[in-house]
């Protein structure tokens, strides 16, 4: 595989990790073709999710969602391959699971469980400047 193939920052988040779907997750992304190029299970701190979410800070979400993403352990998957980035954001489909659409990773298993915040499975980076600055954060010795 090429060095300048492009690199996608994945998590399993919480919710994904404890109802052990990290499994499925993953089957989805190598049944698609992307291949895991560094993969380790992370309880997140604050630090780290307030560098990976900076961008939500002073949204209503936004301390709810720190609060989950650090109640337990995430999968951390750096994945390789050709427009992985796009194509794992249409892998995990819509942020809101119950209007993302079947066939998706959250369409298929996520739900609104009526919280504070989505509760979704699964994160995507969303650009390569994105990926560069979340693999830096999960994997600082890649
Ligand atoms: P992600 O970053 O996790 O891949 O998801 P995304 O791009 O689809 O969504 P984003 O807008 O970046 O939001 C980050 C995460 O914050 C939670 N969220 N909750 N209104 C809400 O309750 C709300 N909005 C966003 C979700 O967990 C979302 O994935
Ligand atoms: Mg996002």
């Amino acid at each position: 595989m090429s060095e300048s193939t492009e690199k996608s920052l994945v998590l399993v988040k919480p919710d994904g990790y404890r109802r052990g779907l990290s499994g499925e997750v993953l089957r989805r992304i190598e049944a698609k073709g992307y291949v895991p190029v560094a993969l380790a299970v992370v309880t997140p701190t604050h630090e780290q999710l307030a560098e990976h979410y900076a961008e939500h800070e002073g949204k209503p979400f936004y301390e709810p969602l720190i609060e989950f993403m650090s109640s337990g352990p995430v999968t951390a998957i750096v994945i390789q391959g050709e427009r992985c980035i796009e194509g794992f954001r249409a892998l995990a489909g819509a942020t809101d699971p119950t209007a993302a659409l079947p066939g998706t990773i959250r369409g298929d298993l996520g739900r609104d469980w009526g919280l504070k915040v989505q509760q979704n499975i699964v994160h995507g980076s969303d650009s390569p400047e994105s990926a560069a600055r979340e693999i830096g954060i999960w994997f600082p010795n890649l």
